[in-house]
């Protein structure tokens, strides 16, 4: 048994997310978490709400709440979305937190105290009507070289170019549309990066056996090389800079820039969670190195954007402070899920988000699609034709038809109880064959965290059910050859009972109701690579019971519908 320490790239706050965001962190993250568990393994599943920066505020704002309420509220809201996901969190914590709050204040000190903060001088715009300084993305205006009405303080989205906020031809704030901006100087501290980086790139290169994805964006930053990074912003919400017993003069309104507290909060909320267990050190042997931490095995999964700050920014604080704190062993990132080849779009209505797709589907049928089309080796389309088929097909014709068929006929024909006698035969020695070698690619993925591989491989064990169900024929049998009827019903239903155990870490919900119809309760143990062994659990004399139908199919009306609802084909 080993202890696996995993978390999710946490949700920024501004919104509930789209299914794009849960394909690529959170959805991956509780499939492995779940995969883990069944494994015997101790496992701490972490994630959060990511809630401060400006877009919170901003968002905020034009929910027309203020900040502290609007984050409650959204906070809340994520969370029961990720439960109706199933995303088995052990926490589900917030950077807005008090345990965030001193912990990065703490990092920043020791940081200081290593002589790796600098303060610097920077020229920005301020808004007098706003009564803030803007940063570049709020800042809108003439573009100097194509004249666009509308470009952005950081590029012009008409010519592409490049932007200085101070190169815009009569510049208005985009927080209120006021022009009565000016150039101030503002202090803020910076991270001294460029002096950890032989440390950093000794760390990395350690790390040879990280999926690719993680490895060549981790490098290309480093090969770009480590600039100096403000670690600070002008804004009112968020971790302040100065503070009780540590003032900084100048700094009183400032805060430490989001991507400087939030990887902290995974310490962080590992610290809420055991606080609020009443056991307020037991965070330490998940982090502290000096605590019992060395033999954590720690595994972040996030999306591509997020990996400069997992593989650079977040190790610079933790090897900067000098304490011994652990760093990921294990870095697993995703491309994007697009639609139809294009970005998800709230303001286009195209996509769909975590709350809608609950109004169409059961969680199960969107975390297979999402798993099963994982946007893994490279960007993935989501495209309503390949949901249907996808869902179909591998759930409707392949698992919940074997399940709904072998119960049934064992109701109709063995009075509901797994039937006794016979020997294995040839057809049974091959399918433990070829079982086994199935079931060592599922483990072996799953371990990998290679998701669409690990759903393949399980999808293969059930067409491989169906296969074995339609040679063996039960129902032929069952007229002439009684024992040999029951041999095949016998391993008929040690199959599905495979299936729900099989299935947990990816459609949790469904594997519930398959091992309902087994009378099993979930969880149970993940399976051995021994077909022959797995095959014999559900004894003779065991009740089975059928139940509703599994999974209903999409039709193609639905899905005219859907399509018409949230965008689709004309994108
Ligand atoms: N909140 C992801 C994003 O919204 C960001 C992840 C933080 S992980 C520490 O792009
Ligand atoms: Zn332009």
């Amino acid at each position: 048994m080993s202890r696996i320490l995993i978390t999710s790239a946490l949700p920024y706050i501004n919104g509930i997310k789209h299914l794009g965001n849960l394909a690529g962190s959170m959805l991956p993250a509780d499939v492995y978490a779940r995969f883990k568990r069944a494994r015997g393994d101790e496992v701490l599943f972490i994630c959060a709400t990511d809630e401060h920066g400006t877009p919170a505020e901003l968002a905020a704002a034009k929910a027309g709440q203020d900040v502290r309420t609007y984050c409650a509220e959204q906070h809340d809201i994520q969370k029961s979305a990720g439960e109706a996901y199933g995303l088995s969190f052990d926490w589900f914590g917030r950077s807005s937190s008090t345990e965030n709050r001193d912990l990065t204040q703490s990092f920043a000190q020791a940081l200081e105290d290593n002589n790796l903060i600098e303060e610097r001088v920077d020229r920005m715009i301020y808004s007098i009507d706003d009564g803030r300084f803007l940063p570049d993305r709020y800042v809108e205006g003439t573009c100097p070289h194509c004249k666009f009405e509308k470009a952005r303080g950081d590029q012009c989205d008409n010519c592409g170019r490049l932007l200085d906020p101070t190169d815009l031809i009569d510049p208005y704030s985009s927080v209120s549309g006021s022009r009565n901006l000016e150039v101030r100087d503002t202090s803020h501290l910076y991270l001294l990066q460029t002096r950890v980086e032989p440390e950093l790139r000794a760390w990395i290169d350690t790390k040879s056996d990280w999926p690719q994805l993680a490895k060549s964006i981790a490098h290309k930053h480093l090969e770009e090389g480590l600039i100096d990074r403000g670690i600070t912003r002008d804004l009112s919400w968020g971790v302040p800079v100065a503070y009780e017993g540590t003032p900084r003069p100048g700094f009183e309104n400032k805060v430490f820039y989001v991507w400087f507290d939030a990887p902290i909060e995974y310490i962080a909320a590992t610290q809420e969670y055991f606080n609020q267990k009443g056991d307020p050190d037991g965070w330490k042997r998940w982090w502290r190195l000096d605590q019992g931490a060395e033999d954590v095995n720690y595994v972040q999964l996030m999306g591509k954007d997020n990996v400069a700050f997992h593989t650079v920014s977040f190790p610079a604080t933790i090897i900067g402070s000098g304490q011994p704190w652990k760093l990921v062993d294990t870095l697993k990132a995703f491309n994007w899920l697009n639609w139809y080849g294009g970005k998800f779009s709230t303001s286009m209505n195209r996509g769909v988000f975590m709350d809608q797709a609950l109004e169409l589907l059961p969680a199960d049928y969107w975390r297979w699609y999402l798993i099963a089309q994982s946007p893994e080796g490279s960007d993935s389309s989501f495209t309503w034709e390949q949901f249907q088929s996808t869902i179909n097909k591998d759930l409707a014709d392949v698992l919940g038809n074997f399940v709904n068929r072998i119960v049934k006929f064992t109701e109709s024909k063995f009075g509901g109880i797994v039937p006794e006698g016979g020997e294995a035969g040839p057809l049974e020695q091959k399918l433990y064959a070829d079982l086994s070698a199935l079931l060592t690619e599922a483990t072996e993925a799953f371990e990998a965290i290679e998701m669409r591989k690990a759903a393949q491989a399980v999808r293969r064990i059930w067409v491989l059910g169906n296969e074995y169900l339609q040679e063996a024929a039960p129902w032929t049998a069952f007229k002439t050859d009684p024992e040999r009827a029951a041999v095949i019903v016998r391993h008929g239903l040690n199959l599905v009972r495979l299936y729900a155990v099989l299935s947990q870490p990816l459609i949790p919900f469904a594997a519930q109701t398959i091992a309902d119809s087994a009378g099993l309760s979930l969880p149970q143990d993940w399976p051995t690579t021994d077909a022959q062994t797995e095959l014999s659990k559900l004894t003779a004399g065991t009740t089975v019971k059928s139940g509703e139908v599994l999974f209903k199919k999409i039709e193609d009306d639905q899905l005219t519908t859907w399509a018409e609802r949230f965008g689709g084909a004309e994108a």
